[in-house]
């Protein structure tokens, strides 16, 4: 990515709803890029940019004075390298852009590609990065084709039709070849999804938005070193350990990659294996940071449950966790539980501990309880 120890600086362009705003600015900044200036638009869907025309001759104009008219190298450094459009860009429009800035443009999924590329640290989570980032490209393939080919030699430019077909079916291999492997590994998880099945241990999992406090809670409660931090998408691969719960119960505990609102399809997809297994789990923590404001708790919420439902995730296993209970009063807790109607929640904290020993019980008697429940099942059925 950015070889050179310049930072890049990039100019955010994204809605002028706060929400989306804010989440666009940390996503910028969890790819380490230097945010030097931000456009917002109501409308990121015009044909020809996305943006609309007149912000791109505004964007145009910022980019020319930055990296043309500072000519010494202090100055330099205030240089932009990339614009980052929060939102889904055709080839064109990322090319439209391009071409009227001079600078390299890439929108909010390959935004959100490049973080995972930067964190990624098993050869799994690798595999999964790699394969979205294929079906990222296989669309595009065609359009960049076309919008390159005007200004290339024809025949040996690589943009014809022939070679068209070659890059595709290339990417297909690829794609093909990446599935493989993450079957490979997959099927070695599943070995020991066998083992501990067999050890009968119950399996609880954490799951929630990204930043939500996940990890930070698998280390309080498994004494683990999991790096935590505010940026988004810190842990990109699945942790299990052991959890002693009562003398007479030990259950596995899993720590995951996050969710974040308005994810591609194919993205979920590419992560699917992983996330399947920890929603395989007999218990799911949703965890929610109440610390935050209620609109953008509500929007976290149901992008959460978009997820746990495209993934078919029964209802009934998910307790729901209002963590980050240090940085929010009863009164909030309280609101938060009637406005998103969680009929059971918990609060709790990782930083003051508070409510960790009410959560341990509570895990305890939902195991037991989904145990029991599972046992009457089978002597109806069986
Ligand atoms: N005040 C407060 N901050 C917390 C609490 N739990 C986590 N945090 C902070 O929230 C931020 C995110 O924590 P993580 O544990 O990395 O969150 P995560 O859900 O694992 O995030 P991803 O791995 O990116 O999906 C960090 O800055 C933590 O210090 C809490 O109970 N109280
Ligand atoms: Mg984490």
């Amino acid at each position: 990515m950015n070889s050179a120890k310049k930072p890049t600086r990039a100019i955010l362009v994204g809605y002028l709803d706060s929400f989306r705003l804010e989440e666009a600015k940390s996503l910028v900044e969890s790819a380490d890029y230097t945010i030097s200036k931000v456009y917002t638009q109501k409308y990121l869907n015009h044909s020809q940019y996305g943006l609309g025309s007149g912000k791109a001759e505004e964007i145009k104009e910022f980019v020319k004075e930055a990296n043309e008219t500072r000519k010494d190298d202090k100055d330099r450094k205030a240089k932009i390298d990339l614009i980052v459009v929060d939102e889904h860009l055709t080839s064109k429009q990322m090319h439209n852009v391009s071409k009227l800035t001079g600078v390299r443009v890439i929108d909010r999924e390959r935004l959100i590609l490049d973080i995972f590329y930067s964190r990624a640290t098993t050869t799994e989570a690798k595999l999964q990065i790699q394969l979205a980032e294929v079906q990222y490209e296989m669309p595009r393939v065609r359009e960049n084709a076309k919008l390159t080919s005007g200004g290339e030699r024809a025949g040996k430019g690589g943009m014809g039709e022939y070679s068209v077909d070659v890059k595709f079916r290339d990417l297909k291999r690829r794609m093909g070849f990446i599935k493989e492997k993450l079957e490979e590994a997959k099927s070695k998880r599943d070995l020991y999804h066998q083992q501990r099945l067999k050890t009968r241990m119950p399996v609880v999992s954490l799951v929630g938005y990204t930043s939500a406090g996940k990890t930070t809670l698998f280390n309080l409660l498994t004494a683990e070193n999991k790096e935590i931090s505010a940026s988004l998408f810190t842990t990109l691969s699945t942790t299990t350990r052991s959890l002693m719960i009562d003398q007479n119960m030990t259950v596995l505990l899993t720590d995951t990659v996050g969710f974040i609102s308005r994810l591609p399809t194919y993205m979920i997809d590419a992560f699917k294996s992983t996330l399947e297994e920890s929603l395989a789990a007999d218990l799911i923590l949703l965890l929610v940071d109440s610390s935050e404001e209620l609109d953008d708790i509500r929007i976290k919420y149901v992008s959460c449950w978009d997820v746990l439902k495209e993934l078919k995730v029964d209802a009934a296993k998910v307790l729901v966790l209002l963590t980050k209970h240090d940085g929010a009063d009863a009164q909030k807790i309280d609101t938060i539980a009637g406005e998103l109607q969680i009929p059971n929640s918990l609060a709790i904290s990782s930083k003051s501990g508070y409510g960790i020993s009410r959560l341990k019980q509570t895990i305890g008697q939902r195991i037991r309880t989904g145990a029991r429940a599972i046992a009457a099942e089978h002597v109806r059925t069986g």
